[in-house]
Formats: structure tokens, C-alpha cells, sequence
């Protein structure tokens, strides 16, 4: 008999075969009820001891939660069981045995704290709702793939072995490649500028990337995910944000088409965003952030504190997305351009959800000798990235992209605390399985 998910069984089915996780077991003594998971849901089975074998009756009882097994019967309504229907089984059988005791409760009703939880993740995904969260960034992918896809870009996939860092700083893994150093990369961005003077003009990729952080935030992973995009013979920046918010836009409607049961799931209203989003230069936000008492040198970074008084304000107008652009050169990388009316600033944009960042974008240097220029004032040695310096010199259009955190960005609209939540196995500074 070919299997069927739970979802699919009502009262009005007839013969059924059920194959999933024991999550919960009563045995009232003449009466026993077995919870049967799958992926898609529950159903009950119940077993009397008058209508089954003895066989049946043994394994039934014998059988630990979680194991796994599978179960033929008779479906018949019952407006006490979950959904109102369960199975009276023909056959019990059971695949995998779980061995007692359980490392944590999947049903959630002894709650684990989080460590215990990822170091026993396998079984801390069994439960819906942890897996919802999966469903919904799944779907979220699905939502940027398909905008990109339809407005010209092309999915690449960029090495993740390099020769040298990309965001300045200190913040590399080496590795041993062979008898020489490499890193993991930092973000793909100089790859995908390369594809610009390859002639690619328009892509995209959804990748992995790794950071060295020292920080231990609950917004900071050492290998985190990021929608990258890239694009050629653009104006400004503001291109690039036109993008960037039609791709936002886009991954929270397909969220709400194709994972609403999840949603539901977390008791999260998730709200289209109107476009055009809110821009606020750096200079407002600072001025906002005085007004709400907090200083910021000019040229700094805007910390969480100041960040959080600022989102309130503009959440309070309706904003929950919204550009902080045109930052200072000196808290952005050496590949954003400066700004043509006033080197100070570069053309650039960081993209929040409240108080969070999600994304860093901007246009980039075309030119050559500003480029080393810069690179050098950073500290680094452009002798140490020709390969990348190379492709400036054979024209090269000019150029923007963003590169968006995907952990951050459904931790954020699904009002998640900790980004770790949001990685099926995330790496911290402290974690490294499973
Ligand atoms: P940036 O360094 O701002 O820009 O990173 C872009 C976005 O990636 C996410 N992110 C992280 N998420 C979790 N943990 C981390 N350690 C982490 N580091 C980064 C954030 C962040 O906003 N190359 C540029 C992008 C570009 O201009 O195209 C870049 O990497 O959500």
C-alpha cells in the first residue's frame, strides 16, 4: 500500500498506511493512544485490545517514543481525536527504534534551552514549529530567486576558496590549501564584480560566507547566508536600492503565498512593505538619534542603542523597512565609490527591519587608480589582490550590488531574537557541530 501524509487522511478515507515518528504514547490499559508525526502533521492510532492481535499489541506497547514506524488500518472519525479522525491499525511495524532516554523533548512541552537544543538539533527540527521557520526562509529564497530570475539576473556560483579578505579587517578563517594559506570568503563580492567586467551584467547568488567575528551577538554567526546580487551600467545607487526592495518586497509576498500555515504557525502578521521604502540619509539618522539623546561622532558607526531609538520612531510612522544611505567612507569598505559632490560620503546604503541591519549595497569604483587609492588608505595591499585589480583594467562598466543577510532578514520579519534560530546548524564563535 503506497504511504500517505497525514494531512491527507479524513474521516472519509478508508485503508491507510502511515509511516513517521511515535511523538506521544498513552496507555490506559484496554486502550492505548499512539501519535504518529510526519512531516505534514499528526494522526492518532488507536489501539484496543480487543480488535487487535497480540503481535500488534506487544510491539505497540513496547514501543519507545520517537521510533519510527509504520502503520496500515481503517480510518474511522473520532471527534476526540486530533483532526477528528484516527486509525484503528491491521499492522504495526516498527523501522527504527529510539533508544531512552531522549536527549531533549520534541513536543516542546519540557523546554530545552537553546544549547541544548542545537547540540540536539536533528531532533529539535522534528517539532513544526522549529521546522516552520525553514519552510518560511525556504519560501523566501523561492520569492528573490524568482524576482532576480525575471528581471534579467542569472544565478552564479562563485568560489568560496580565495587568497585574500574582502571587507578589510581581520575577520578571515584561514586554510590550508595545500602548502599555502587561503581564506574562506568573507562575501562574494569581488567575484561578483568580476562577473561585471566578464560582460554578465545581471547576477545573483544565495551563499554561504564566513566571518571571523570576535562579536558574541545573537545577530552575528561566523558562517552566515547572503542574497548577493550584482549589476552593470547603473546611474547611482539608487538603482541598486530599487532592487533591493523589489526583492524584499517580493520574498515577503511569496512567504505569505506559499508558507502562510507557517506563519500561522508562529503567530506572525507579516506586512507587504509599500514602496518606495523610507531613505534617511546618515546625517538625519544621526539627527535623529540626538534628538533621542543619543551622540554619535560623525563618521562612526550608528550602535544598537541609537539604532533602536531610530527604528521605533520611524516604526511608529509605519516604517519597519527602510535605507539608511550615503555613509561616511570611512565605515564602508574600500570598493564602494565616493560620492561625486562630496568625498566624505560614498554612495551607499544599509537596508534595516527595525532595529536591524539586513543588507550593505551601494555603486562600487570602476576606476582603477581611485580603487588602489582606496585600498590602500584601508591598510591593505592591492598587491595582494591582482586578480581582482586586473579586471579594472580592461574596462569595466560601472557597477553596484547588495549583499543581504539571509539568517537576518527571517529572523527579523519573523520577530526571532537570535539569527541561530534561522541556520538548520549554525557556527558561532563557539559552536562548531554538529
Ligand atoms: P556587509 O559586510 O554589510 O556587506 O554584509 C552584508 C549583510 O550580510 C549579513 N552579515 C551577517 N549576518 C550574520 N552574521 C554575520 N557575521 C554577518 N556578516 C554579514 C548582514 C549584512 O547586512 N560585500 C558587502 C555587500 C555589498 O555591498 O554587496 C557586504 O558583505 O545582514
Amino acid at each position: 500500500m503506497e504511504r500517505a501524509y497525514t494531512t491527507d487522511i479524513n474521516g472519509s478515507s478508508d485503508k491507510v498506511k502511515v509511516q513517521g515518528w511515535l511523538r506521544e504514547k498513552r496507555d490506559l490499559g484496554s486502550i492505548m493512544f499512539l501519535i504518529i508525526a510526519d512531516r505534514k502533521g499528526e494522526i492518532q492510532v488507536t489501539v484496543k485490545d480487543d480488535e487487535v492481535d497480540e503481535d500488534l499489541l506487544e510491539s505497540a506497547e513496547n514501543v519507545t517514543r520517537e521510533s519510527v514506524v509504520s502503520v496500515e488500518g481503517s480510518v474511522q472519525e473520532n471527534d476526540q481525536a486530533p483532526g477528528g479522525r484516527e486509525i484503528h491499525p491491521e499492522s504495526f511495524e516498527v523501522l527504527s527504534e529510539a533508544k531512552k532516554p531522549l536527549p531533549m523533548d520534541p513536543r516542546g512541552k519540557q523546554e530545552a534551552n537553546l544549547a541544548t537544543r542545537l547540540d540536539n538539533r536533528f531532533m529539535d527540527l522534528r517539532k513544526k514549529d522549529r521546522r516552520a521557520i525553514f519552510e518560511i526562509r525556504d519560501a523566501a529564497c523561492s520569492g528573490a530567486r524568482q524576482y532576480l530570475e525575471e528581471n534579467g539576473f542569472m544565478e552564479v556560483h562563485t568560489p568560496k576558496i580565495t587568497v585574500s579578505g574582502t571587507e578589510g579587517g581581520a575577520e578571515v578563517f584561514p586554510i590550508i590549501y595545500y602548502e599555502k594559506e587561503a581564506f574562506l570568503v568573507q562575501s562574494a563580492q569581488l567575484y561578483k564584480q568580476l562577473m561585471q567586467a566578464a560582460g554578465a551584467e545581471r547576477v545573483y547568488e544565495i551563499t554561504p560566507q564566513w566571518r571571523a567575528e570576535k562579536s558574541r551577538t545573537p545577530r552575528h554567526l561566523t558562517e552566515s547566508f547572503s542574497v548577493d546580487m550584482e549589476m552593470s551600467f547603473i546611474e547611482d545607487q539608487e538603482d541598486v536600492m530599487e532592487v533591493q526592495e523589489r526583492t524584499v518586497k517580493a520574498m515577503v509576498e511569496s512567504i505569505k503565498e506559499r508558507a502562510s500555515e507557517q506563519l500561522e504557525e508562529l503567530d506572525v502578521d507579516l506586512k507587504v512593505p509599500e514602496l518606495p521604502l523610507k531613505r534617511l540619509t546618515y546625517d538625519e539618522a544621526l539627527e535623529m538619534a540626538e534628538e533621542e539623546g543619543e551622540e554619535i561622532q560623525w563618521g562612526e558607526d550608528i550602535n544598537i542603542k541609537a539604532m533602536r531609538k531610530i527604528s521605533k520612531r520611524l516604526e511608529e510612522q509605519g516604517h519597519d523597512f527602510y535605507f539608511i544611505k550615503r555613509w561616511p567612507a570611512s565605515e564602508k569598505a574600500f570598493y564602494y565609490r565616493p560620492d561625486p559632490e562630496d568625498s566624505k560620503y560614498t554612495q551607499t546604503f544599509d537596508l534595516n527591519y527595525r532595529s536591524w541591519e539586513l543588507s550593505s549595497g551601494g555603486q562600487r569604483i570602476h576606476d582603477l587608480e581611485l580603487l588602489k587609492e582606496r585600498i590602500e588608505n584601508q591598510g591593505m595591499d592591492p598587491s595582494e589582490m591582482k586578480f581582482y585589480l586586473d579586471a579594472f583594467r580592461y574596462g569595466m562598466p560601472p557597477h553596484g550590488g547588495f549583499g543581504m543577510g539571509l539568517d537576518r532578514f527571517v529572523a527579523s520579519v519573523l520577530g526571532i531574537e537570535n539569527v541561530k534560530e534561522t541556520v538548520l546548524f549554525p557556527r558561532t564563535p563557539d559552536r562548531l557541530e554538529p
